[in-house]
């Protein structure tokens, strides 16, 4: 009785998982990075000819496609998880409405934003579809913010479908997420009750939580998280990768120590950031265990980057050890190129360096 959905992390199929996880369902994710355009190949083309995320297959083997029919579809499947008020209700109705509106007119904004060449035949014109894209979904957003009833969720007391559609959705097309949590309350209060519950809590803190400066009071557990991040890595290196004995206590204090963490307050990630010689490195990413390849590592990457160009760099640096090859992989794909190789303070590392573009 699996559920295969195929989405990225953070993505229209980000609504559905946390559905799936409402309803308690069993589900296979299949990962496509709209990064690498993975959802342009077409083996996807196979699976959606839309070549858009998400795509659901039900048990029985029935594509969905589109997340609005996504959406119903797994609160017909799965009526005891009440994901829909009942059926002919004022309550249905309001859902179903806002629903459609996300689904039909915020998407198509969002879309415009993310891709603007594909909406004119001039590619000079771009940048002024990208622009009138950014106003139309605070237009949107102000709208839906102005109508929604008293809270905390956005039908009220009770979740329902739309609010996780209003979790993701409101945390997209980059600036918007932050204009919405500047500009509308009640999206916020449906975004702060939403991401709390435990179907949505993990989802929210890999893609949505921010990266915060760690405290002092978070040394201990900073550090029980890379001994827990590294350990698979021991027996691969021979020997404990260095960040297993760095003094976070003293990171910490250097303002070099960077966490997210749960709505409970545990650590599910950390970045460790340095500039040393003139350059800026990437010194440490870790991720707890159960966040393992599921984009909380590449968001905290691209804080880095974004750090390093904030303080005026052209590139940052990393190493790894030089036996860690999934890793040396993973940073190739994010653009790392090597830069060299040598033995440093007992370890045998690699050097890696991305060129940031302005
Ligand atoms: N109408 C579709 C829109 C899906 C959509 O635009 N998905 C985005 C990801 S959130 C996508 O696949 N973008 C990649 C692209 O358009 O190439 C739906 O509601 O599911």
């Amino acid at each position: 009785m699996t559920w295969t959905l195929f989405g990225d992390w953070n993505s229209g199929a980000t609504i559905l998982e946390i559905l799936l996880n409402e309803a308690g369902a069993d589900v296979a994710f299949r990962p496509v990075s709209i990064a690498r355009d993975q959802q342009l190949s077409p083996s996807f083309a196979a699976i959606n000819p839309m070549q858009r995320l998400p795509a659901l297959v039900a048990p029985d083997g029935t594509l969905v496609t589109e997340s609005l029919a996504g959406m119903l579809v797994l609160a017909e499947h799965f009526p005891d998880a009440r994901l829909l008020p009942p059926a002919a209700t004022p309550a249905r109705a309001t859902a179903l409405r806002w629903m459609a509106f996300l689904a039909g007119e915020l998407y198509g904004a969002v879309g415009r934003f993310d891709y603007p060449e594909r909406y004119t035949t001039d590619p000079a014109g771009a940048p002024a579809v990208r622009e009138s894209a950014v106003a139309e979904t605070r237009r949107l957003w102000a709208l839906l913010d102005r109508h929604l009833g008293a809270g905390p969720y956005a039908l009220g007391e009770t979740f329902s479908a739309l609010d996780a559609q209003i979790l993701v959705m409101s945390r997209w097309s980059n600036g918007p997420a932050v204009w919405v949590d500047a500009h509308c309350p009640r999206i916020v209060e449906v975004v702060r009750a939403t991401a709390a519950r435990p179907s949505a809590a993990a989802i929210w803190t890999r893609n949505y939580a921010p990266i915060r400066p760690a405290r002092t009071d978070e040394a201990d557990a900073v550090a029980s998280l890379v001994e827990a991040a590294y350990a698979p890595w021991v027996a691969v290196v021979g020997q404990r990768p260095g960040p297993m004995d760095d003094d976070y206590a003293a990171r910490i204090a250097r303002g070099e120590a960077h966490v997210v963490a749960e709505p409970s307050g545990a650590l599910a990630g950390l970045v460790v950031i340095e500039e040393k010689g003139g350059a800026f490195w990437l010194d440490n990413v870790a991720t707890a265990p159960a966040y393992a390849g599921k984009g909380l590592g590449r968001r905290l990457i691209r804080f880095a980057e974004a750090e390093a160009r904030r303080r005026g760099h052209g590139a940052i640096r990393l190493y790894t050890h030089q036996r860690m090859e999934r890793n040396i992989a993973l940073y190739q794909g994010l653009g790392y190129a090597e830069i060299g190789r040598g033995v440093e303070h007992g370890f045998a590392r690699v050097f890696m360096e991305k060129r940031l573009a302005g």
